[in-house]
């Protein structure tokens, strides 16, 4: 299959994906905005585009724009998140995307990749769209995850027909036996490794340009931490021992009176369920750890002896093979994001720099909404350490004993 052909069909795939996550979303949750860090659903929808349009028709075609009220309506620089809910009827916004699409594929038959071309050159903008559209993606799945957690609070589904059959899961005492301890380290020696990639062609600008990192001897989990492994802090404590705790993140917790996961529920005591994406159910204890901050997963590290491992240490261990499960949930690590020595934006300054700021830290991996391309080892995610609506968990990682 040649590039073009292949740049089709990854692009019609992700497309037929993104339309199918709209096929349950009334017109009233179309527009709403649930959380006021989350743009409304149908939003995404019209930003991705009029990002499509923005560098293929205008940047690369040079043709004027299709609606300068999209234009500006859809792109985040312009219409601060509060401003987001008025949108225009979902017909018309999916009539947008498709004639966007049927100019795009127009242009994408006769291309060509014309080496000296920053943006055609090996396709690059192709990728970083395919990309974007996918990060997307997983944006709605986590608006879609929200829509759920609002009606199950509302009216609480709870596995009441099957009780009898499901057994609340074995409380502390036995989780007590299969601590951490059992969990699986292992040991990545110590050495130097390219970091980051030089393909300009399929990587986005922030993993680039390839460097050479030492790092000294780590051990680090084989499998992310589990609900099992969550759960023990939680009874021990660990929401209410500030001492696992960076000072920010205490301050956090006090502050939003966090105390389990965010989509964790207890509705009666020793009985936790876990509210997924269409339905809640019984927590599953050996399933990863998800939706906690930063400053949880932080403070659980500390409380298991361990600590997050460093972004150079996380792909250090996934380019040698020893990371399992590395794409079931976001992985948070002890970096702050931050620009590679030689890094220069591409193609466009707003995708990474304004969040080298000291306030983000960054994810490794991928979790089970993320779509294929984004699932590599040198991708880099990131949110403020207060995030817990994404679908993001941890592995610790610790220095050998000397
Ligand atoms: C890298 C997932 C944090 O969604 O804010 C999408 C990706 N940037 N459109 C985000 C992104 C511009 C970004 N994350
Ligand atoms: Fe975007």
């Amino acid at each position: 299959m040649n590039v073009v052909e292949e740049i089709r069909q990854a692009m019609a795939e992700v497309r037929a994906s993104t339309l199918q996550l709209f096929t349950e979303i009334d017109d009233h949750d179309f527009r709403r905005q649930i959380h006021k860090d989350f743009s409304p659903i149908g939003w995404h929808l019209g930003h991705i585009g009029v990002t499509e349009s923005y560098w293929i028709l205008q940047q690369c075609k040079k043709e004027s724009s299709l609606s300068s009220f999209y234009d500006s309506f859809f792109t985040p620089t312009d219409t601060p998140k509060a401003n987001r809910a008025n949108l225009p009827a979902r017909a018309e916004i999916l009539s947008y995307l498709s004639t966007v699409r049927e100019k795009v594929f127009a242009f994408l038959a006769q291309a060509s990749f014309a080496p000296d071309h920053a943006l055609l050159n090996g396709a690059n903008i192709f990728h970083m769209l395919i990309q974007h559209e996918e990060q997307h993606n997983e944006t709605i799945l986590l608006i879609l995850q929200m829509l759920t957690a609002e009606q199950h609070d509302r009216a609480p589904v709870l596995p009441s027909s099957t009780r009898t059959s499901l057994r609340p899961f074995p409380l502390a005492r036995e989780a007590g036996k299969l601590l951490r301890k059992e969990h699986e380290m292992v040991l990545v020696p110590a050495g130097a490794f390219f970091m980051g990639s030089n393909n300009t062609a399929e990587t986005l600008d922030n993993e680039r340009p390839q460097y050479e990192v030492k790092v000294t001897d780590f051990l680090i989990d084989r499998r992310p931490v589990t609900n099992r492994d969550f759960l023990h802090f939680i009874e021990a404590g660990g929401y209410h021992t500030p001492v696992w705790w960076t000072p920010e993140g205490w301050q956090w917790r006090e502050r939003h009176e966090v105390e389990h996961p965010l989509y964790w529920r207890q509705p009666s005591k020793g009985e936790w369920l876990e509210v997924g994406l269409t339905q809640s159910e019984r927590l599953q204890l050996e399933s990863p750890v998800m939706c906690v901050s930063w400053y949880e997963a932080d403070a659980y590290a500390r409380f298991a002896g361990q600590r997050l491992p460093t972004e150079a240490e996380w792909e250090k261990a996934a380019v040698d093979g020893v990371l399992e499960e590395s794409s079931r949930v976001w992985e948070w690590a002890a970096t702050w994001f931050h620009p590679y020595p030689g890094f220069a934006a591409h193609p466009y300054a707003g995708y990474s720099v304004p969040y080298f700021d000291q306030q983000h830290r960054v994810l490794r991996g991928g979790s089970w909404a993320t779509r294929p391309h984004i699932r590599r080892a040198t991708f880099r995610n990131w949110y403020h350490p207060s995030v817990r609506e994404i679908f993001a968990g941890l592995r610790c990682a610790k220095n050998p004993e000397l």
